[in-house]
Order: structure tokens, then C-alpha cells, then sequence
């Protein structure tokens, strides 16, 4: 018998187990011993009825994911799942926590299915870049009809027992001892004789008739990029147009299709690099954490209000300090109409508006401080500011308080050492929409203590966000990479580029807009405050003036002013190629004598996007960063680069270093320029033929 499912009997019902943590996921061992556990429950005279169910805290949460792309070992789960639903005795599932993927294809092979109350159900492997391939494109259809099949396949979003009840996935919802539940339902069936339900028997209802069109037109713009969403859609459109074998030849074909995909290599790459980032090399598991009950947050503008806004929305009473009551006002109205924007939508009731507004109190004096777990300063990005509002928290705040910074720019270091507890003191450096954005860059000091880390990254967690690590740098990692892109796209623009050419070439790639959207969008005075102020600090080495600084000097500073390096109408965030800019643009290049010439695509990707993988690799080695996947998780959830490239670095793996690294060399040899100098591992990998990754 395989040690990770057993197989018992209660009374007339077998019982077949499985044990397999932390997710019983479907992995060779778990697919062996369900076939052997239900070939012994269907040998057993005594057993009437089979369950199925999952010990720990789930039923199989999918298939085993780290198994993906290594050589097949059988039994195949769609094989197994066949054979359950051609049992002749019937079989339920007994369904808790979350049956996904695999999970769920499992429990759509038996005939009945029970729920406890809190479990889920769902088929998120298009969030893989996969399909349901063990059948699940081909069975739910069929349980619950064409349309929500799509919703569920390709939303990839799990549904709640009560739901899957109303949808007919589930057939029963208990609540206590699931295994009692189950054991007394299947006792029930066999009691009333009642017959197999073989889910590949049942036909499949379309409710429209160009369902599979509309379907995909309707996800286009949010799927741009992705492959497996419309893989999906025509297997779920096999289903309704072909007899139930065929059907599961052509979800086969289409998920040996995905699984070999670039796409599905870069979602499955992501999957395990989020959860990797949590752990912190060198910082043991055990590491004491301080209590996080209640926090506040410097400055109510629109960085500090959505700041405030993640810990009311994960029940953490937080205060919201400014100086000036009409600051605070203002700031405390748009939080508020930003959570009645969400209850329009139907995200939420007015209760919970209530709820969480209660747990956001406004004040205007740091008196108010001194009982609070964790400060985030959220002021404008100025050193003296900054320098004020530390030595002020350093007054108020209790002992063993965090003091964090959102600052995503300036020195950690010299912050911390505006107060006497530099060893309470970090980074927190959230992205803009604070309360939207996944990413939370935690910066972490020189001084910084290791419980003060291993709670801001638990802290992360709990406020909704993808935590990640860093070290202390000009732009830490997210934004010391941007910093470098955005530099290179406005020199491309010197010597010839236009900025809508930029910006395709970068949308095309698969970021949601080009750099120089994103400044607009972001506030061109932003970049140029930051160059001022770097200016100021250290002129020898401060960014030379460029075109940019003429735009914001010329009052576009962006779409809050609807003319930033685009033209903007009012009410409309679309960028329109501006004839002022060009005639800027003009005016710059002639002033400084830059010749213009013809630059191609192919070279504005090469620069914008290895000059990233080179300081990225320059990051790594600095220690800034401390794995590759911490840079590629920033970017992903911190400037919208595509899921299904992996990550900046991932995808410069997927392109080869060593194309990276001559392209690199040439450049500096061609401008002398250090940003294009070679960072030594990029070199050294490249010359070993590895990757960041291998
Ligand atoms: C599929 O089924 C395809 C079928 C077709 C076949 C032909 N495999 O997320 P957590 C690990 S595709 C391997 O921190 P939570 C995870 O890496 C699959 N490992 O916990 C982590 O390991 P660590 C469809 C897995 O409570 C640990 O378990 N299914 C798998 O916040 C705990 O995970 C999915 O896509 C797996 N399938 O959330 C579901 N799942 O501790 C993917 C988890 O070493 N999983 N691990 O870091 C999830 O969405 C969540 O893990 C969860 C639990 C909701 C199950």
C-alpha cells in the first residue's frame, strides 16, 4: 500500500484517505495509492460505498506542481480519475479546505460530492499558464453548463461551498466533523439505493450561441500576452462540441500544448518565487516576532491614506496623523470615497465601509503615537522632512515600536540615525496605489534588528502584500532598475527615438504601459524632484540635466496636469503624442548639438531592458538582493512586468546571458558610459553558459 493513502473501512463504507502535506497534492505517490485504495475498496465485499477524503487541511489542493516539467511517471491522473468514475460502487468526496485543480478533477470523477462549510472549490491552473487537464475542462461543463465553466476555468478564481452548492458542483454542504458528514451521506445513498452519477454521461448545456467568441473577445485586454485563457476556452468549447472521449483527447492536446510553454515555465516560476521571498536567508524560522495589534501612519496624502487603507482592510486599527486639519480632512474623504467606490462595484457593503472607516482614526497630534505597534512615515521625499518626523516618533513611540519609512529613494541609514533605536528602524516601501499594489520593499537597515525584519515580513503577509527584502541602496531594487530603464528610454529619445515608439516597444513586451506613461502617469515631478534634489546633494555625480527636466520646468508635470509627455483630454487616461513635446524634444537636441538618427525596436528593447538585467545582476552581487527570484518577484508585483515572462531576470535567462552580455560590452565600449559596464556576474555567468537561474 502507498504510504500516502490508506484505505479503511467504517461500517459499510470504505474510506480512502489521503496524507500527503502540506496540500495533499496530486504527486505520483498520492495518483498510485488512489488507484490501488480504490481498486482495494472496490475488491472489499463488506464496503457498500467509497469516500475520499483528505487529512490535514485540505482536500488535494491540484496536482503537484513540482513535478511539472520532469519526466512523466504514471499512473496519469486522467487515468486514475477514469477509473473512479467507472467504479461500480458508488464513490463521494468528502471536500474540505481547498479543493483545487486536480483536487477538484478528482472529486468531479465521483459520483457525489460533499462540503464542509468553510472548504473551497476551484481550477486556478490558468494562473500556471495551464488548463485543467485531468479532465475538469470536460466534466464541469457538463455539471454546471458552459458559461460558468468559463467564468471558473479561465477566471481561475475557487468558489465557496455555499456557491458550488447553488452551481451543482457540490451536492451536499455540512458543517463539524466532515468525515461523520460524509460517512452519514454516503450511508444515505446506500440506504436509497441511489444510482451512479457518471458526470462524463450527462450532456452540456450552452446558453448562447456565440458563446466561445464573445468569451474571448471579453478578455482580451486584460489577457494580452497570455496563452493559456484562450487554450482554455477551446478546450471548454471541445467539450460542447464533441463526444466526452474526444473532448478529452483535445484538453490533452491543448494542456501538453501549455505545459511545454514558455508562459507556463514563467507562472510556475512565480508561483514558488512568492512564496520563496517569505523566506529570508539567514534569518531563521524561529526568529521571535514583536506583536502587531495597532499602527499609524504618517501623512494623509494619497500614498499615507492607502497606506492606512491595507491595515483597515486587514482589521488592524491604524491612525492617520498630518499636521494640518485640512490635510487630514481631505485625506480621510478620498480614503472614504475610495471604499464607496468599491461598495458601487458590489466589492464590498456599506457595512464593511463602516467597519473599516471606524478603524481608521485621524489625528494631528504625535501625543497621539505613543501607544501604537508599528509607524509608517509617509511624508514628502525630502531628508530634512524626514529628519523631523523621526526625531518626533522617536519622542512619542513606546519602546520596541517599529519605525518604518516608506521612503523609495532616500538612505534608511541616516533615517535610522535620527533616532536613539536605529535598531527598531526600517523600510517599508510600499507602491503606488498603496492599497492595490501587491509589493512591499522591506529595506532593511545596517542596524536594523532580526525580530524587527521577521515581523514586517509576517506583517506583510497579514496586510495583503507580497513582502520582499532588500538592502539599503539609492532606489533599493525596484526603483534603483527603474531609475536606469527610464534614463535610457529618455536617451533613446536624444538620439532619435520618439516616445510613443518607446512605450510600444515596452507595452508590446507585456508591461501594462511604456516608461514614459508610467512617468505621467506617476507625476513627472516626481523623477525631478529626485534628480534635483540628488543634484543638490551631490553635483559631480548628479544625473545631467535632459529633456524631461524641460517638460516639468514647462508646467507638464503628467495626467494630474493632462500634459506630461503626452497630451491628455480631461477624464481620459489615453496618451496622446504631443506636437509641444516633439517641438521640446527638437529644441533640446538642437541646444545640446545631439545629432538624431534611426533607432530600431529591437535596440530600444535591447537598452531599456538589459540595462535592467545588468544592474540587476550589479544588485545581486552588491547583496541588495538576495536571490535572483526577490528581484523578479518586485518586478512583477511592483511594475506590472508580465507574469508570463517570469521576472526581468527570468526572462534574461530565457534570452541568454551571453546574447545579454555581448550586447552589454558593446554598448559600453560604444558610449563609456558605467552603467553599461558589465556587472562581474553577469560576465561570469555568461562566460560559464549559466543563467541567474541555473
Ligand atoms: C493542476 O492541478 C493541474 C492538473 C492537471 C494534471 C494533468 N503542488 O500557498 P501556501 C506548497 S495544477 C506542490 O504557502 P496557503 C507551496 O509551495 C495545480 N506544492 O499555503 C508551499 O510550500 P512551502 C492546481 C504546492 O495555505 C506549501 O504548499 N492547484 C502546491 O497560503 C503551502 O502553500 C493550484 O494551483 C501544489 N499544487 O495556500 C493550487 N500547492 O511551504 C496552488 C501548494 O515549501 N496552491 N504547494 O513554501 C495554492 O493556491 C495554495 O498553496 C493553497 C494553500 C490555497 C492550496
Amino acid at each position: 500500500m502507498s504510504e500516502v493513502v490508506s484505505y479503511r473501512r467504517e461500517g459499510e463504507i470504505g474510506v480512502i484517505s489521503v496524507n500527503y502535506p502540506p496540500v495533499n497534492a496530486l504527486g505520483q505517490g498520492v495518483r498510485e495509492g488512489l488507484q490501488s485504495c480504490l481498486r482495494e475498496g472496490l475488491a472489499d465485499d463488506q464496503a457498500k460505498a467509497l469516500v475520499v477524503i483528505g487529512e490535514g487541511r485540505t482536500f488535494p489542493a491540484g496536482a503537484d506542481i513540482r513535478e511539472f516539467g520532469k519526466p512523466p511517471a504514471g499512473p496519469a491522473l486522467p487515468d486514475v480519475i477514469n477509473e473512479y468514475e467507472s467504479s461500480e460502487k458508488l464513490v463521494i468526496a468528502a471536500i474540505h479546505g481547498t479543493a483545487l485543480g486536480g483536487g477538484l478533477e478528482v472529486a468531479l470523477g465521483c459520483d457525489y460530492r460533499v462540503a464542509l462549510d468553510s472548504a473551497k472549490v476551484g481550477l486556478p491552473e490558468v494562473k500556471l499558464g495551464l488548463l485543467p487537464g485531468a479532465g475538469g475542462t470536460q466534466r464541469l461543463p457538463r455539471l454546471v453548463g458552459a458559461k460558468a465553466a468559463l467564468d471558473m476555468i479561465v477566471g481561475g478564481n475557487p468558489v465557496k461551498a455555499k456557491n458550488a452548492l447553488q452551481m451543482g458542483i457540490v451536492d451536499d454542504v455540512v458543517s463539524g466533523d466532515l468525515l461523520e458528514g460524509a460517512l452519514a451521506y454516503a450511508r444515505k445513498l446506500v440506504a436509497d439505493k441511489a444510482p451512479l452519477r457518471r458526470i462524463r454521461d450527462l450532456d452540456v448545456q450552452t446558453e448562447e450561441a456565440d458563446l466561445f467568441a464573445s468569451y474571448e473577445k471579453s478578455i482580451a485586454r486584460k489577457q494580452r500576452g497570455f496563452k493559456a485563457p484562450f487554450h482554455c476556452i477551446k478546450a471548454v468549447q471541445a467539450a460542447v462540441e464533441l463526444p466526452f472521449e474526444e473532448g478529452m483527447k483535445r484538453e490533452r492536446e491543448l494542456f501538453g500544448e501549455l505545459l511545454v510553454s514558455s508562459e507556463s515555465a514563467a507562472q510556475r516560476h512565480v508561483f514558488f518565487a512568492e512564496r520563496e521571498v517569505a523566506k529570508v536567508p539567514g534569518l531563521p524560522k524561529d526568529t521571535p516576532k514583536r506583536d502587531v495589534n495597532s499602527a499609524a501612519v504618517i501623512g494623509a496624502g494619497t500614498m499615507g491614506g492607502g497606506i492606512a487603507m491595507n491595515f483597515a482592510n486587514a482589521g488592524i486599527p491604524v491612525k492617520i496623523l498630518e499636521v494640518k486639519e485640512e490635510a487630514l480632512e481631505k485625506g480621510i474623504a478620498i480614503i472614504r470615497k475610495n471604499y464607496e467606490n468599491t461598495a458601487k462595484k458590489g466589492r464590498l457593503t456599506q457595512e464593511q465601509v463602516e467597519q473599516r472607516m471606524a478603524l481608521i482614526q485621524p489625528t494631528l497630534s504625535y501625543d497621539d503615537l505613543g501607544d501604537v505597534d508599528v509607524v509608517i512615515e509617509a511624508v514628502f521625499e525630502n531628508m530634512d522632512v524626514k529628519e523631523a518626523v523621526f526625531k518626533e516618533l522617536d519622542r512619542v513611540c513606546k519602546p520596541g515600536a517599529i519605525l518604518a519609512t516608506n521612503t523609495s529613494t532616500l538612505d534608511v541609514n541616516r533615517i535610522a540615525s535620527f533616532t536613539k533605536r536605529p535598531q527598531d528602524v526600517i523600510g517599508m516601501h510600499f507602491f503606488s496605489p498603496a492599497n492595490v499594489m501587491k509589493l512591499l520593499e522591506n529595506v532593511r537597515g545596517e542596524k536594523t534588528a532580526d525580530d524587527v525584519i521577521a515581523t514586517v515580513m509576517d506583517l506583510s503577509r497579514r496586510i495583503g502584500k507580497v513582502g520582499v527584502l532588500v538592502g539599503v541602496c539609492h532606489g533599493f531594487v525596484g526603483n534603483r532598475m527603474l531609475h536606469k530603464r527610464q534614463a535610457e528610454a529618455v536617451q533613446l529619445v536624444n538620439e532619435g527615438a520618439n516616445p510613443a515608439q518607446v512605450d510600444k516597444v515596452l507595452f508590446d513586451l507585456g508591461f501594462p504601459m511604456g516608461p514614459f506613461a508610467m512617468s505621467d502617469l506617476a507625476g513627472m515631478d516626481v523623477g525631478y524632484r529626485i534628480r534635483e534634489e540628488l543634484r543638490k546633494e551631490n553635483p559631480e555625480n548628479a544625473p545631467a540635466r535632459n529633456w524631461t527636466d524641460e517638460l516639468v520646468e514647462n508646467g507638464r508635470m503628467g495626467q494630474k496636469t493632462q500634459a506630461g509627455v503626452f497630451d491628455y483630454k480631461e477624464g481620459d487616461r489615453t496618451p496622446v503624442p504631443s506636437a509641444e513635446v516633439d517641438k521640446i524634444i527638437a529644441k533640446f537636441r538642437e541646444e545640446n548639438g545631439i545629432a538624431t538618427r534611426e533607432v530600431t525596436d529591437q535596440e530600444i528593447l535591447e537598452r531599456c531592458m538589459y540595462v535592467m538585467v545588468n544592474e540587476g545582476a550589479k544588485i545581486l552581487e552588491e547583496g541588495i538582493a538576495a536571490r535572483p527570484l526577490d528581484v523578479d518577484v518586485i518586478w512583477i508585483y511592483g511594475y506590472g512586468f508580465p507574469v508570463y515572462r517570469g521576472g526581468v531576470l527570468f526572462w534574461a535567462d530565457q534570452v541568454g546571458l551571453k546574447t545579454i552580455y555581448d550586447k552589454v560590452s558593446q554598448f559600453h565600449q560604444e558610449t563609456g558610459d558605467d552603467v553599461w559596464k558589465p556587472a562581474p556576474l553577469l560576465e561570469k555567468l555568461a562566460k560559464e553558459g549559466k543563467g541567474f537561474y541555473s
